[in-house]
């Protein structure tokens, strides 16, 4: 099964960040789903907790040059 996560998205400034960050989640194994908001800062992600965590997640956002931290 999936879990759905809400993460924070530190320093996206312009629509081309929202679209890096949902391709670098989006290409992560046992990411099912990704879609993140500018206006918000936050992005959604369903993940198969057997494959990923949401401390990957995490780290897979900051890899990418961003402040990443889990929310709920
Ligand atoms: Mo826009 Mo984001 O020019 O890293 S792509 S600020």
């Amino acid at each position: 099964g999936t879990l759905s996560g809400q993460f924070s998205i530190g320093g996206m400034t312009c629509a081309a960040c929202v679209n890096s960050v949902e391709g670098i989640l989006r290409d992560l194994p046992g990411v099912e789903r990704a879609v993140v908001a500018l206006a918000t800062s936050l992005g959604e992600v369903e993940y198969d907790p057997a494959v990923i965590s949401k401390e990957d997640i995490v780290n897979a956002i900051e890899d990418a040059g961003f402040e990443g931290a889990f929310v709920q």
